[in-house]
Parts: structure tokens; C-alpha cells; sequence
């Protein structure tokens, strides 16, 4: 055990001493073991799709066991809507855009910035991940010997056969679920009933999109057994009564609207937390949380100090059923660079004011287009910042005349400012902000993200039109391939035709 360990566990004792002798008879707790930390996170998941929200499909056991026994967080979001730069924020508890080249996807990431696991690791905590970690994107470049979630493991019982008896340990689990590519009709073959899904309103209700959810809420549900398997296994070996265990998510579904956008489908996430006998088993938590705060929460809970460059806030009093002075009405998001689909490898860069009533949006390059280039550019396709699939195939094919706004609402160019109204508008679809009744609303929630840009160095801010994140490289380890609409739509209807008996029964193309 390291000296810092050993001395808070006896300035803690010392503490529980005090207290019992002020108390008189009562004992001291046993338990005064530096806390484990779980922390299991999937890859484009998006709120509200677990059972415990509401959907009537996706079947969560876990998540919801750990809502029951633990904290659920109704209003939690990651700082941007792609994987890098929310896995940093997360990592560090900063906003991606105090993290310089590793605010884009595929980027370095710098072992200058605070990183609560390799804190926890100089605490003398035994670190650890399986899968994906932060990325994707290079961390040997930014001084890491390893990903900066943790040295890598086949999972956790690997992972804790290496660790020294008594050890405390901080274990990261990434599954790359819910990330495409998805199996065809992996969805409905498990019995989910495809007329039962809630199409979000920025999606045509065909038939094939509603299979397309369910191959979506298929690999939810394969993320939500194995994150049960980790309980299961910490349970076993007795190790659950003192670990604080977290699941959740680092953007939204991957679907047009979604994923890589400040949309709340692209931003708002499932989270839930526990840790048993120090948080109010079963309370819903209905305070604004961003992802940043995990960092803080995690640093809090094993007593260690919280570096002052950190953003976030601890959730700890929330948690344990207080109110505090540090909960938050306000999330603040944001994006750079996704992939890199626009010619001039230029960003697209947004920044918003989310409220419990209000989403405010300002682009700062409105003459971009947000989802990526129409024309094919370095063989990504079209509109690149969206996953391919047959859903966003469909809206492409349907073209702008189609029924419904979908193509626009998906690939067409925005104003500068957004404003969406979320009790009439859960899906952000109509933009009020240029309608003269919320001047007031829309003139108060800019200055509160002027504020916020100040209070955090955003170099947007002095300079709304950088080409910062335009010019830090772009990493990925391999070559994208011809792409081609028409033929992706016809390797979908041959996948249809493979597929099963009750595949043929959606006949989703037509
Ligand atoms: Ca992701």
C-alpha cells in the first residue's frame, strides 16, 4: 500500500475515533477500505433507451437493477456527441475544448491533462480496462505507455488476478456496443416486437428504420449482460459492498440527428451509479449532470485531492441525498471536427446551453454543412459525420423532396442560432430562435454560454472563427473504401434476402 493510502486510512481511523469517543458507544464502522471503482461505458447509447426510463422494448435488466439500488440520473450528458472527445472529457474532467487537439476525433491526447485514472493508479489503486478505452485516436503521441483508461485486459477476472491482495482497484469496462455495424435482424430475431419501438420524430416510421432500432437496442441489451456478468463476478469474490459501480454512455445512437450532434439524442445519456450504503438506494437524481463531473466524483470518493483544472463537480452530496450549492442547472455542450468530412479537413463547430427547458445552439460555421460534405470526399461518402446505414440510405435516397423534413433535418445546412422549446419539442425539430417571442429566452441563454466560454478559455470565444481544430491531424490507421449508395442499399436488400423467415415478413424497402 502506498504511503498516501496508508495515511488517509489513518487520518480516517483517527477521524471515526473522535467521532466514536464524542458518541460514546458507538462503534466505529468496520469498513473504512479505500472504495473500488466499476465504471462501465457503452459505445452510442442514448437516453431514454433502457427499461427503467420508460422504453417499452430495450430490455435492461442491469442498468435498471443498479437504478433500483443505487442512483439514476435523469438528466446526464456528455460533453460532445463523439467518442474522443467525450472519453477525454471524461478522463479529465474538462471540457473538450480545454483539451486541445484531443477536442476532435481520432486525435492525440496529451498526458499533460488530468486523468483520474492514472491518478487513482499513483494512489496506489490497481488500474485497469478491457476494450475500448479513450479513443479512437493516438495516446502514444501524447506521452501514454498505455491507453489512458488503463493497461489493457481480457476482462475483469484477468484483470483482478493481477492485483496484490487488499489492493483497491479501479476497473474500466468499454464495450464497442451499441456501435455499428449492426447484424441484420439481430433485433427482431430476440422476440422485440418492431411496432412497439418509439420512432424519435427526426426519423421516417418505416418498417426498415424500426428494424434498424431494434439492431440498435440488440447490442444495448448484449452491453447491458456482460456489464451484469462484471456485477456477478465482483459479487462472487466479495468485492460489490465496497465498489462504487457506474454505467452509462459516451454519445448518443448512431442514427442522422444523433451521434455527432448537440441534439439531445446525440448528448443526453443514461447514467446510473452505485455504491452501496453511501448513496440513497433508489433516488432519482433530476439535477443536471455533465460527464465531467464523474472525474471529481471518482477523485472524491477515494479521498484524493481534485486538481483545480478540473471543470467538473462532484456528485457525491447529490448523490447521498443533499442538496448542493455545486448541482448544476445548466449543461453546457459542444463539438469540433468528427470525422473528417468536409474539403479544407474543416471542423464543424457548435457549442450549446442545455437548460430543463431549453436547448440553445450556436454554429459557428453556418455555411458548412453539419453532417459532412454532399460530396463524396476521401472516399468516406457522403454526409460522413453520420454512420452509414439503411437508415440514414433511406433519407438519402428519399432525397429532399421526400416525405417529411427528414432529409433537411438530417444533412441540410443550419442557422447560426437554434432554440428548441423541450416540452413541445422532445425531439428538437422546430427552431424558434429567430421567433420574436423568445428574444428574451434566446438573449439570456447566449450570454450564459458567453459566460461559460469565458469562464473556460474557449478560444472560440476571441476568435469564433479558428482554424484550430481544422488543422490538428486527423489519426485513423486505415483507408476508407470506395463508397457507393445505390450498391449499399442493394447489399442491404441481399442481407434481407439471407436473413431469416420473419426478416421476410418486413418488407422494409418497399
Ligand atoms: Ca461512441
Amino acid at each position: 500500500m502506498r504511503p498516501l493510502i496508508q495515511f488517509k486510512l489513518f487520518f480516517l481511523a483517527f477521524l471515526l475515533f473522535l467521532a466514536a469517543d464524542l458518541a460514546e458507544s458507538e462503534p466505529a464502522p468496520k469498513n473504512q477500505e479505500p472504495v473500488n471503482i466499476v465504471f462501465m461505458i457503452a459505445d452510442d447509447w442514448s437516453y431514454p433507451h433502457a427499461g427503467v426510463y420508460g422504453d417499452e422494448v430495450v430490455r435492461t435488466p442491469t442498468f435498471d437493477k443498479l437504478a433500483r439500488e443505487g442512483v439514476l440520473f435523469e438528466n446526464a450528458f456528455c460533453a460532445a456527441p463523439s467518442c474522443s472527445p467525450s472519453r477525454a472529457a471524461i478522463l479529465s474532467g474538462r471540457y473538450p475544448h480545454q483539451l486541445e487537439d484531443a477536442g476532435n476525433l481520432w486525435s492525440i491526447i496529451s498526458n499533460r491533462h488530468p486523468n483520474w485514472v492514472s491518478r487513482l493508479q499513483q494512489a496506489g489503486y490497481h488500474t485497469g480496462k478491457s476494450r475500448k478505452g479513450w479513443g479512437p485516436g493516438d495516446y502514444e503521441r501524447g506521452g501514454y505507455e498505455h491507453n489512458p483508461a488503463g493497461k489493457d485486459y481480457t476482462d475483469i477476472d484477468a484483470f483482478l488476478k493481477e492485483r496484490s491482495p487488499g489492493q483497491p482497484f479501479c476497473y474500466w469496462f468499454g464495450s464497442n456496443d451499441p456501435h455499428r455495424d449492426y447484424d441484420t435482424n439481430s433485433g427482431i430475431k430476440t422476440g422485440m416486437d418492431p411496432m412497439a419501438v418509439e420512432v424519435p420524430g427526426f426519423l421516417p416510421d418505416l418498417k426498415c428504420v424500426r428494424n434498424d432500432i431494434l439492431d440498435y437496442y440488440f447490442e444495448v441489451e448484449r452491453f447491458d449482460r456482460e456489464c451484469g456478468n462484471i456485477i456477478n463476478s465482483l459479487k462472487e469474490k466479495g468485492l460489490l459492498d465496497n465498489t462504487m459501480v457506474v454505467m452509462t454512455s459516451d454519445n448518443g445512437m448512431p442514427f442522422p440527428r444523433a451521434k455527432a450532434n448537440l441534439y439531445d439524442y446525440g448528448t443526453r445519456m443514461p447514467l446510473v451509479i452505485y455504491w452501496k450504503g453511501k448513496v440513497i438506494s433508489g433516488i432519482k437524481v433530476a439535477s443536471m449532470v455533465n460527464l465531467i463531473d464523474l472525474a471529481p466524483t471518482f477523485l472524491e470518493a477515494a479521498g484524493l485531492e481534485i486538481p483545480d483544472e478540473i471543470s467538473g463537480r462532484s456528485l457525491l452530496s447529490e448523490m447521498a441525498g443533499k442538496t448542493s450549492s455545486k448541482q448544476r442547472d445548466t449543461v453546457f455542450l459542444e463539438r469540433e471536427r468528427h470525422a473528417n468530412v468536409r474539403k479544407g479537413n474543416q471542423s464543424y463547430p457548435c457549442r450549446a446551453v442545455r437548460t430543463k427547458d431549453y436547448l440553445y445552439i450556436r454554429n459557428f460555421e453556418p455555411d458548412r454543412w453539419p453532417a459532412g460534405d454532399p460530396e463524396t470526399f476521401q472516399s468516406v461518402g457522403q454526409f460522413g459525420d453520420i454512420d452509414n446505414s439503411i437508415s440514414k440510405f433511406l433519407i438519402m435516397r428519399a432525397g429532399a423532396s421526400g416525405k417529411g423534413d427528414y432529409y433537411n433535418l438530417a444533412f441540410g445546412k443550419r442557422p447560426g442560432e437554434e432554440l428548441y422549446i423541450l416540452s413541445e419539442d422532445p425531439y428538437n425539430l422546430r427552431n424558434m430562435a429567430a421567433k420574436p417571442e423568445y428574444e428574451a429566452i434566446v438573449k439570456k441563454l447566449r450570454s450564459s454560454l458567453v459566460h461559460w466560454m469565458r469562464t473556460t478559455a474557449d478560444r472560440r470565444l476571441e476568435d469564433p472563427q479558428t482554424t484550430f481544430w481544422d488543422e490538428v491531424e486527423y489519426t485513423p490507421d486505415y483507408q476508407f473504401e470506395n463508397f457507393d449508395l445505390q450498391k449499399e442499399i442493394s447489399e442491404y436488400r441481399m442481407l434481407k434476402k439471407k436473413g431469416s423467415n420473419s426478416y421476410e415478413a418486413i418488407p422494409c424497402m418497399e
